[in-house]
C-alpha cells in the first residue's frame, strides 16, 4: 500500500508543515499546531472559567440573606443558568480538550493529530460558542433562565414573544459547541487508533491517553441525542413543532431522556480526563509505578460504557415506574466497581512512596480526596429512596461541586501546574502555588460541605430567597464561595509572571517517564526529531529500563 498525502490529513510519518509558534500572534492565528491549539483552548476557556466565577459570586452574593435583595429575581435565574452552561461547556469540556490536544500526540510519539484543520477549525467553534452565550445578556429579555438543563416546558415559554430571545441563542450555542465536540472525538479517536509511535501497543499506551480514548468514544455515541434534544426543542421554540410542549400534545419528559442520555455520560467525558491525570501525576511524585496499569486501563473503557446505561437516575422523580427505577438504581451503584479499583489503584500508588508534596501533587490529593466524598455522595443519591427526598435540593448541588469543583477543577489546576515547564520552558513559583492550592482546598471545602445540611433540611436549589432557619449555613458557603473567588488571584498572577520571567525549565524538571519529558521544554514543532521506537510499558519509576530504543533519556 502506497500513501497518498490527502489534503488536510496527516500521515504518521509525515512533519507537520506548520511555523514555529515562537511569536505570541500565532495564538491568535488559525494554527493547525495541535500544542498551539491546546493552548488557545486552555486559555480560553480559562477566560470562561472567571467569567462563569463572576456569576457564581453574584448568586452567592444574593444567598447571603433569605431575601432576594441583591439582583432581580430574573437576574438570578439568568445567572444559574449561564454559570452551570459556561462552566460545562466553555470550561471544563474544552480545557480537558486543551490538555489533550496538546498531550495526545507528545504522549503517543505523533507529530501532530491525525486531522490538524479539523482540529483548528473545532477549536475556533468555541469562541464562537462563547460570543453567543455572552452575547445573549445583550438581547431584550436576557439570556437562557431554564437552567443549564433546559427542560421544558420552562425553556419553551418565551416571555418576550421575540423570535430571537435568550433560549434560542442558548440553544443555539450548545449545538455549535455539541458540532465542534464531534469534530474532537473524530480526530481524538483516530489520531489515538491511527498514529500511535512503532511499539506502543494499546497497552504500553500512558493512562491519560487511555481516559481521553474512552471519554472521546462516549462523545461519539452520545452527543447525538443531545444535539437531536437540543434541535427539536429549537424547532419547538421557533418553527411551531410541539416536539416537547404538553400544552399541544408533546412529551417533556421525552427531552428529559435525551438531555440525560448524553449528560448524564457527559461528566464522564469531564471525570475520565482528570482520572488519567490523577494517574500520570501520582506516580511521578511517589516515585512508584501506577499500581495495576492494566486494570486502571480497562475500567476507562468499562466506565465508559457502563455510563451509558445509567442516566434514568437524574429521573427518579419524573413520573418513572418504580421497576425501571430499580434497573437504573442497579446499574448507578455499579459505576462504583470501575471507579473504585481507580481509587484503590492510586491510593495503593502513593501508599509508601517517597512523596515530594509541590503544587501538582498536592492540588492531585486534595482532588483525590474531595472526589472519594463526592463519591460517596453519588452513591447515595443513586438510591431511589434517597433521591426521591433530596432530589432537586441543595444536596445535590453540593455533591456535583464536589466533582466538578473539587475533583475536576483542582485535577485541572494539578495538570496545569504539572505540565506549565513543558508548555512554556518557564518554572512557575511553589510558595504562590501552594498558596492557590490551600486557598482552593479550604474554599473548595467551606462553600459546598455546607450544602450538605442544607439540602437534607429541605432548602431547594435554583432560588434567590429561602426560609430564615437556612441563613446560616448559607453565610458559611457564600463566604467559602468568596474565597475561592480570591484563590483564582495569586494563580493568575503566578502564571503571568512566571510564564513571562519565571526561571527557564529543562526537558524533564520532575524527572518523569514519558515521551513528552523527552523533548525540549516547549517541544520542537515536529514535537520529534526521530519517531521514538517504545520499547517498555509506561510508569517504570525505580526500575531502570528505558522507555524508547533510539531517544535519548
Ligand atoms: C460514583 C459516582 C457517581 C454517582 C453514583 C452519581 C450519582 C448521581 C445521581 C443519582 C444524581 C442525580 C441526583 C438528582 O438529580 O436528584 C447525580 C447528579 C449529578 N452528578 Fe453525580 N454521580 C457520580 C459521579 C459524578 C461525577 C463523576 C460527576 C461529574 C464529573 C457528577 C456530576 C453530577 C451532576 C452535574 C449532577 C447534577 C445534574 C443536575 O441536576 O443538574 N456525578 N449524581
Ligand atoms: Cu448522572
Amino acid at each position: 500500500m502506497t500513501n497518498v498525502p490527502i489534503e488536510g490529513i496527516l500521515l504518521p510519518n509525515e512533519k507537520p508543515n506548520h511555523e514555529s509558534p515562537g511569536n505570541w500572534k500565532e495564538y491568535f492565528s488559525f494554527s493547525t499546531d495541535h500544542k498551539v491549539i491546546g493552548i488557545q483552548y486552555l486559555v480560553t476557556s480559562f477566560f470562561f472559567f472567571l467569567v462563569g466565577g463572576i456569576f457564581a459570586m453574584v448568586m452567592r452574593g444574593e444567598l447571603m440573606t433569605p431575601e432576594s435583595d441583591l439582583v432581580d429575581r430574573t437576574v438570578y435565574n439568568g445567572m444559574f443558568t449561564m454559570h452551570g452552561t459556561v462552566m460545562l461547556f466553555l470550561w471544563t469540556f474544552p480545557s480537558l480538550v486543551g490538555f489533550a490536544n496538546y498531550l495526545v500526540p507528545l504522549m503517543i510519539g505523533a507529530r501532530d493529530m491525525a486531522f490538524p484543520r479539523l482540529n483548528a477549525v473545532a477549536f475556533w467553534m468555541v469562541p464562537v460558542v462563547g460570543i453567543i452565550m455572552m452575547g445573549s445578556f445583550f438581547i431584550p429579555g436576557g439570556p437562557a433562565q431554564a437552567g443549564w438543563w433546559a427542560y421544558p416546558p420552562v425553556s419553551l415559554q418565551n416571555p418576550t414573544g421575540n423570535l430571537i430571545n435568550g433560549q434560542v441563542l442558548w440553544l443555539l450555542a450548545v449545538a455549535i459547541s455539541g458540532v465542534s465536540s464531534i469534530m474532537g472525538a473524530v480526530n481524538f479517536v483516530t489520531t489515538i487508533v491511527k498514529m500511535r509511535a512503532p511499539g506502543m501497543g494499546f497497552f504500553r499506551m500512558p493512562l491519560f491517553v487511555w481516559a481521553v480514548f474512552s471519554a472521546q468514544i462516549i462523545q461519539l455515541f452520545g452527543l447525538p441525542a443531545l444535539t437531536a434534544g437540543a434541535v427539536m426543542l429549537l424547532l419547538d421554540l421557533t418553527a411551531g413543532t410541539a416536539f416537547f410542549d404538553p400544552a399541544r400534545g408533546g412529551n417533556p419528559v421525552m427531552f428529559q431522556h435525551y438531555f440525560w442520555f448524553y449528560s448524564h455520560p457527559a461528566v464522564y467525558v469531564i471525570i475520565l480526563p482528570i482520572f488519567g491525570i490523577f494517574s500520570e501525576i501520582f506516580p511521578v511524585y511517589s516515585r512508584k509505578p501506577l499500581f495495576g496499569y492494566k486494570v486502571v486501563a480497562v475500567s476507562s473503557i468499562l466506565i465508559a460504557v457502563v455510563s451509558g446505561i445509567v442516566w434514568v437516575h437524574h429521573m427518579y422523580v419524573s413520573g418513572t415506574p418504580g421497576w425501571l427505577r430499580l434497573i437504573f438504581m442497579l446499574t448507578t451503584m455499579f459505576v462504583s466497581v470501575p471507579t473504585g479499583i481507580k481509587v484503590f489503584a492510586w491510593v495503593a500508588t502513593i501508599w509508601g512512596g517517597k512523596l515530594r508534596l509541590n503544587t501538582a501533587m498536592l492540588f492531585a490529593l486534595g482532588g483525590l480526596i474531595m472526589f472519594v466524598f463526592a463519591g460517596i455522595t453519588g452513591i447515595m443519591l443513586s438510591s431511589v429512596p434517597v433521591d426521591v427526598h433530596v432530589n432537586n435540593t441543595y444536596f445535590v448541588v453540593g455533591h456535583f461541586h464536589y466533582v466538578l469543583y473539587g475533583t475536576v477543577t483542582m485535577g485541572l489546576f494539578a495538570a496545569i501546574y504539572h505540565w506549565f515547564p513543558k508548555m512554556t520552558g518557564r518554572m512557575y513559583s511553589e510558595s504562590w502555588g501552594k498558596i492557590h492550592f490551600w486557598l482552593a482546598f479550604i474554599g473548595t471545602n467551606l462553600n459546598f460541605l455546607p450544602m450538605h445540611p442544607l439540602g437534607l433540611q429541605g432548602m431547594l436549589r435554583r432560588v434567590a430567597s429561602y426560609a430564615p432557619e437556612y441563613q446560616f449555613w448559607n453565610v458559611i458557603a457564600s463566604l467559602g464561595g468568596f474565597l475561592l473567588g480570591m484563590s483564582t488571584l495569586p494563580f493568575i498572577f503566578n502564571m503571568v509572571i512566571s510564564w513571562m520571567q519565571g526561571e527557564k525549565a529543562p526537558n524533564n524538571p520532575w524527572r518523569a517517564i514519558g515521551l513528552e519529558w523527552m523533548v525540549s521544554s516547549p517541544p520542537p514543532v515536529e514535537n520529534f526529531e526521530e519517531i521514538p521506537i517504545i520499547i517498555s510499558e509506561p510508569y517504570g519509576y525505580g526500575k531502570s529500563e528505558p522507555l524508547t530504543a533510539n531517544l535519548s533519556e
